[in-house]
């Protein structure tokens, strides 16, 4: 059964404080990645436990089916659950490679689904934190297709498709992506400083912190600061493997782990 919400409107909109997070992005999980997925694993062990929240800002997964194929996920779901299970909060928010990811998910793993561009207080500041690539806005062809799936009539059309047929589509979605990549420029891939600083500003947000881009970094927008995730690949090979994640150092300051 499809779930009834559709996951573009299944996110919380708010977020209670954040005592000590660390965050996360872009490990694109998947049985064809297993030494990301080990290292995901060895994460989840070593390194959770330190911190009172673990943010996860979408592209957890390298693609994602819709929540009643969550069997396929069972190792990483029990790995979340039980981080939750130890008092951790778990959010999760959904990325352009698992915009599916619904509520069914969330509660599997003891999670809070939350919504793109949602704001929490931390370090005494306010964040603002989303996937980010709502923010490519130069890719006007990507911001299109975006668009198309994350629209709530769409996804509840495609999970009401048999499992083969999503399977097909995933599979097309990522050749797409894969594809538009090499014809992209590499500014067009970057996100947009002067639309990140405007969502900031409309949320009233001293830090950003997102993901999506693969260009791990911290950037001063005037009085803004933008954070962006390392994104995770063990499985690259010939010297290019990498992975990382941005943690909150004595609750005072953020810190990019690579
Ligand atoms: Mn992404």
């Amino acid at each position: 059964m499809a779930d009834t919400i559709a996951p573009a409107l299944a996110g919380e909109k708010e977020v209670a404080p954040l005592a000590n997070p660390v965050f996360i992005a872009d490990l694109h999980l998947a049985p064809e990645h297993p030494k990301t997925l080990m290292q995901f694993f060895r994460f989840m062990k070593t390194q959770v436990p330190y911190y009172s929240e673990l943010v996860i800002l979408g592209d957890l997964f390298d693609y994602w089916l819709g929540d009643d194929a969550i069997d396929t996920a069972a190792p990483v779901v029990k790995a979340l659950a039980y981080a939750s299970s130890i008092g951790k909060r778990v959010l999760i928010a959904q990325g352009n490679r698992d915009v599916m990811l619904g509520r069914d998910f969330a509660a599997a793993c003891g999670a809070t689904l939350i919504a793109p561009e949602v704001t929490a207080e931390c370090m005494g500041k306010k964040f603002l934190l989303s996937h980010g690539d709502e923010w490519c806005t130069k890719d006007t062809e990507y911001q299109k297709f975006r668009a198309m799936t994350r629209d709530p009539d769409w996804q509840l059309a495609a999970l009401a498709l048999p499992i083969e047929k999503r399977i097909e589509l995933a599979k097309s979605a990522r050749a797409k992506s894969i594809e538009a990549k090499k014809t992209a420029s590499s500014v067009m891939m970057d996100v947009v400083d002067v639309d990140v600083y405007k969502a900031a500003k409309a949320a009233g947000a001293d830090i950003v912190v997102h993901g999506h881009t693969h260009r791990p970094a911290s950037h001063e927008l005037a009085e803004i600061e933008r954070w962006v995730i390392p994104d995770w690949d063990l499985d690259a090979g010939s010297g290019k493997d990498h992975w990382g994640y941005i943690r909150t150092v004595n609750g005072q300051r953020l810190q990019i782990i690579m």
